[in-house]
């Protein structure tokens, strides 16, 4: 019999059952939180990062179709989560402001020049202290980040919508935490300028609670941007990049 057959066959369930404990466990610790909403995002968005990360869309459903859990209100989270997998693709001619902003390091950034690069890059809008979306989009990001780490000529961008809160000392321990390589590059700056470039990417609500989750891609400056409204996966942005790698 062939031996790597033989063995999947024992580490799976005893991946799978780690898995359950390792739930079970963050379950048990949320319903004492004191912010339990907050504490069960972010607990959303370890999971979906796990999730995607294993690469095993089955470990991730364990816990929804299993039966046994009595916690029905994570359930219904999860079901949450799984339904904003729908992603709606649109293509849209944006026009990068002008203005200058500033890189997790301090430095200045000439926005209109980091946006019309010939090279390919992916965007989104995050803030640092957000406790749903932004956890999810830059887990995703993060991913992508370490996958496409042979990508040299991708560029991935996250820029604050939140500046004040998001000092470059906030978005360097937020690069951090999430694992972000010399190619992910985190943007804040003025409030009126972050608000000036969110409305050229038609993505600023009035507010920060408001925001959505919208992942921007173009293949070079002379291309329009596509634009991701939802929780596209990982595999999607890679596909995503070697589409427009192709020219696209
Ligand atoms: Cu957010």
């Amino acid at each position: 019999m062939n031996r790597k057959y033989t063995r999947s066959q024992f580490t799976k369930p005893v991946k799978a059952g780690l898995t359950i404990v390792a739930l079970a466990t963050l379950f048990t610790s949320s319903l004492q939180a004191h912010e339990d909403t907050h504490q069960m995002h972010r607990m959303m968005a370890e999971m979906k990062m796990d999730n995607n990360m294993n690469h095993n869309a089955h470990e991730g459903h364990i816990m929804t179709t299993e039966g046994k859990d009595p916690h029905a209100q994570h359930k219904m989270m999860m079901t949450d989560v799984s339904a904003k997998d729908k992603v709606e693709r649109s293509r849209h001619d944006y026009k990068a402001s002008a203005v200058t902003m500033l890189n997790q390091n301090g430095k200045p950034i000439d926005i209109d020049k980091l946006l019309n690069s010939d090279k390919p890059m992916m965007v989104n809008f995050i803030f640092t202290t957000c406790p749903t979306i932004c956890p999810v989009l830059s887990s995703t990001f993060s991913i992508v980040n370490r996958e496409l780490a042979e990508a040299k000529d991708l560029t991935m961008i996250s820029i604050s919508i939140d500046p004040e809160a998001d000092t470059p000392e906030a978005l360097q321990r937020y690069a951090k935490k999430f694992e972000a390589r010399e190619n992910w590059i985190f943007i804040t700056g003025s409030v009126e300028d972050s608000i000036t470039l969110q409305k050229a990417f038609d993505i600023y609500r009035g507010s920060k609670m408001n925001h959505e989750p919208v992942t921007y891609l173009r293949a070079s400056s002379d291309k329009s941007w596509t634009r991701l409204d939802g929780f596209p996966s990982s595999d999607q942005l890679i596909s995503e990049y070697h589409h427009m790698k192709m020219g696209h």
